[in-house]
């Protein structure tokens, strides 16, 4: 494949392992009785939203693949193992079998590398992946019958400041692009990512019991229906301008970087993002959300039909 890639959709697909653990997947050894359904519905219309389309790769960038020195790339075409998550085992050990489109992970890393990011694969056969590359992927698209590419969240937010790691994120989108482009492939985007971030501290003694399930905080509140209002409105260069304060008011997963990769690698879209699901897990904002590039082009005046 050479050519004219595209990305045909992007999501906001966050990685809450309980979303996972309430479906009872095969792959996943814990068993639930139900649990978390806004959200759960919310991936279910992206999956039907999917199944309308041909696509060649899911990208995903996971902020619990931690990556101290540049931006990491999986780069080994199958990885298999038993991936745990190290706060809650209880609820997630999911057995995983995922291919990975190494041409286009290289394309990533070099256009990365070419743009004066610090890019390294990942190239360890024994690697395991986290758990919030695997749920991303799993919840939008459960078949895994589709290549991934993983990309490592560089700290820069941390280690240096909000406003250096937006930079380096705007580059790495803007390099994921450029990469889609020039290999021909039709990708669907992932940020796997929670919005506020404030959650409790104590289990309860079933995880699925819902009525332990709500925000902790208004103000975190406010800022997740302030940001998923930019979304819908389809202020997405606004928004992404206001992540670094979202990231310090909302104590947001954004500050790892998906979400402003995404929104830069989608050009800044200006049309309304769907929100298919908002609710808590353990008291943490989360929303699926839906950008649909490949319709908003069709529906542009002059487009081909
Ligand atoms: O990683 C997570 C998260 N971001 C939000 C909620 C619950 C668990 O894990
Ligand atoms: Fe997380």
């Amino acid at each position: 494949m050479s050519g004219k890639g595209r990305i045909v959709a992007g999501y906001m697909a966050p990685h809450p392992p309980h979303l996972v653990y309430a479906e009872n997947p095969p792959q996943n050894e814990p068993r639930a009785e139900c649990g978390w359904e806004t959200l759960r519905w919310g991936y279910e219309r992206c999956r039907k939203t999917l199944a309308a389309k041909d696509f060649d790769v899911l990208i995903v960038h996971s902020p619990h693949w931690r990556t101290f020195v540049g931006h990491h790339v999986l780069g080994v075409p199958h990885f298999e193992s038993l991936s745990v998550d190290p706060i809650f085992p209880n609820l997630f050990r999911f057995h995983y079998q995922v291919d990975v489109d190494v041409e286009l992970a290289e394309a990533i890393h070099d256009a990365g590398r070419d743009a004066g990011l610090v890019m390294q694969m990942m190239r360890n056969p024994d690697f395991r992946l986290d758990y919030g590359t695997i749920a991303s992927c799993h919840l939008i698209h459960p078949a895994w019958d589709k290549p991934i590419v993983g990309l490592s969240s560089n700290g820069g937010h941390f280690y240096y400041s909000n406003d250096v790691g937006q930079a380096q994120m705007e580059a790495l989108g803007h390099a994921t692009r450029a990469a889609i482009e020039a290999t021909g492939r039709r990708a669907v985007l992932l940020a796997s990512c929670s919005l506020s971030h404030r959650h409790f501290t104590a289990e309860p003694e079933t995880p699925e019991d819902m009525s332990h399930e709500h925000i902790y905080h208004h103000g975190q509140y406010l800022w997740d229906m302030h940001v998923l209002d930019l979304m819908r409105q389809g202020r997405s260069r606004e928004l992404f301008d206001e992540l670094p304060d979202f990231i310090d008011h909302a104590e947001s997963e954004a500050k790892a970087g998906s979400l402003a990769w995404l929104l830069a690698a989608m050009g800044f879209p200006e049309f309304p993002a769907d929100v298919h699901g908002y609710g808590t897990v353990i008291g943490t904002g989360n929303a699926v959300v839906e950008w649909n590039l490949d319709a908003a082009a069709a529906a542009r005046p002059g487009a081909a039909r």
